[in-house]
């Protein structure tokens, strides 16, 4: 059995969380969210077989919508209210020689149908449905800068397109060469001759009009709540206000550089934005005792300051489908523990990837993408707890401060193997020392001799006379502390 322990205010809000739904969600109704990102193909099977699925050769292993709705519970009793699910349109059928098959959803074919191995169209109807019987919001990733081809397209393969079916509707052929060249970022094309991703004319008014018609089609017959826009950047700036509103919900965008002067910027244009530079100085660092935490400092000030709305444009997280897991080169328990509460303790939207609260550990793609039926959805691990408890000391610290989603958090760091996250009522220490190591920290806010309690070991402390705490760890765990 994992610690666990709720806050007292958390208690009645299961129940209000039902009238929660219905109207299309705003980047505001998506700041009080936690996201847990279900990649279909590897999620839950219709009959939960238990069938082994390998991933180096990167072929279907035939997780579908219903095995997620057969699921939900799982996700939602880790305290999200909120999945990202893949892409779920018709993909290119069928084996690319070296890269597999399209399980991952990416390889966009045809836009007006659904991917027939993930199920039907009513079988995603009937997933948005039980998300929302639930409460809980569903966010579609979509691809809007390219189509897929096996070796470069020629004539036919194009007018098989559907939408968008004819030459001039895509940019003239060349790989991307120069990520330093904006217009070759966002004009070239992202593949290879194996499976070329044919890129889209983003200036031409028909493809411009296509896809916001498309994005208006799929919100409404879906009942979407969120997007997450794949290869933002590769798209030019002004493309994506017009798509945001025609979706009419919110998207967040993902802009893969870890430069956050880069990737802020497009948070003039869009909801919100991944935050990859983040993650970056996130991964560092946990990445070791001796990781670089005044990065990950310097890193989210700037972040604060380049956004739009500070890290309240963002989304954070410590693994996706694209990066080899955090576990694949850090073993020390304690380290893993304090690089996960980051996300949850910061002004960003966190989103945790399946199967980091099973522990899994695969390293570059594909490995990273293993089957999650094959933990046996246990609850029993140490993780799983840790994930509860993060979400349950969030969604509790937000139902004590109406302005917890619209007032910026403070970042700072005591000492070179600490992070200090305040965001009152919530006090949130991270530590690098590891396992072996030990640290001390103070911080403050709180009233004299106020009743606290340390949600991650569920134990109960008082600030002193001057409304601080004083903080003594042992074994280098993280501790996030709010009110009783
Ligand atoms: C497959 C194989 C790969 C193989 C590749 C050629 O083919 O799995 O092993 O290398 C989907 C699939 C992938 C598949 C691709 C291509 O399609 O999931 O498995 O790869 O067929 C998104 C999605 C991703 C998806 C696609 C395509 C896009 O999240 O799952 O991939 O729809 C670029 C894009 C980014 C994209 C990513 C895969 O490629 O920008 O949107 N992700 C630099 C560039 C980045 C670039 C990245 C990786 O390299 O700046 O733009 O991402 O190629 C930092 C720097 C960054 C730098 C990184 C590596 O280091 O600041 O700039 O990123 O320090
Ligand atoms: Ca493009």
């Amino acid at each position: 059995m994992h610690l666990f322990c709720t806050p007292s205010i958390l208690k009645c809000l299961a129940f209000l969380s039902l009238f929660n739904v219905a109207l299309a969600a705003s980047a505001t109704d998506w700041l009080s969210r936690s996201i847990y990102q279900v990649l279909t193909d590897r999620f839950a099977l219709t009959d939960d077989a238990g069938t082994p699925c390998d991933t180096a050769p990167q072929l279907y292993c035939n997780g579908t919508f219903k095995g997620i709705v057969n699921h939900l519970e799982y996700i939602q009793a880790m305290g999200f209210d909120a999945i990202w699910i893949s892409p779920v349109v018709t993909n290119l059928e069928g084996n690319s020689a070296g890269e597999g098959d399209a399980y991952h959803g990416y390889w966009t074919q045809d836009i007006t149908t659904i991917n027939k191995h993930f199920g039907t169209s009513d079988d995603l109807k009937a997933l948005s449905k039980a998300l929302h019987s639930r409460g809980m919001y569903l966010m579609l990733d979509v691809v809007i800068n390219h189509f897929a081809s096996f070796g470069l397209p020629n004539d036919t393969t194009i007018s098989a397109y559907g939408t968008f079916n004819a030459p001039d509707l895509f940019h003239p052929q060349c790989f991307i060469s120069d990520y330093n060249n904006q217009t070759n970022v966002e004009q070239c094309w992202l593949g290879d001759t194996t499976v070329a991703l044919a890129d889209l004319n983003t200036e031409s008014q028909t493809v411009i009009d296509g896809w916001n018609k498309w994005i208006t089609g799929m919100v409404s017959e879906y009942s979407l709540d969120g997007l997450r826009i794949d290869t933002l950047k590769h798209v030019r700036k002004p493309f994506w206000p017009a798509f945001q509103q025609a979706a009419g919900v919110y998207a967040v965008g993902e802009v893969l550089i870890n430069d956050t002067s880069y990737a802020s910027d497009y948070s003039n244009f869009i909801d919100g934005v991944l935050d990859y530079p983040g993650y970056y100085a996130l991964t560092q660092a946990f990445s070791s005792t001796s990781g670089n935490m005044s990065l990950l400092l310097e890193t989210s000030h700037q972040t604060q300051s380049l956004y739009k709305n500070g890290a309240f444009s963002t989304a954070a997280f410590l693994e996706n489908h694209d990066q080899p897991r955090f576990q694949s080169t850090v073993h020390d328990q304690s380290l893993v523990k304090n690089a996960m509460t980051w996300s949850f303790v910061t002004d960003a939207i966190p989103i945790l990837y399946q199967g980091q609260e099973q522990g899994y550990g695969g390293g570059n793609v594909p490995a990273n993408r293993e089957a999650l039926w094959l933990s046996a959805y246990v609850t029993s691990n140490t993780l799983h707890g840790h994930v509860t408890s993060l979400n349950s000391a969030r969604k509790a610290a937000i139902a004590a401060n109406s302005s917890y989603t619209s007032v910026p958090m403070v970042v700072s760091s005591p000492s070179e193997s600490t992070i200090l996250v305040s965001k009152l009522p919530m006090l949130a220490f991270m530590s690098n020392v590891g396992a072996f190591g030990s640290y001390n920290a103070v911080g403050g806010g709180y009233q004299p001799n106020e009743a606290l309690v340390e949600t991650l070991s569920c134990k109960t402390l008082n600030a002193d006379g001057n409304g601080n705490i004083n903080f003594a760890s042992t074994d280098g765990l993280p501790m996030v502390c709010e009110f009783l």
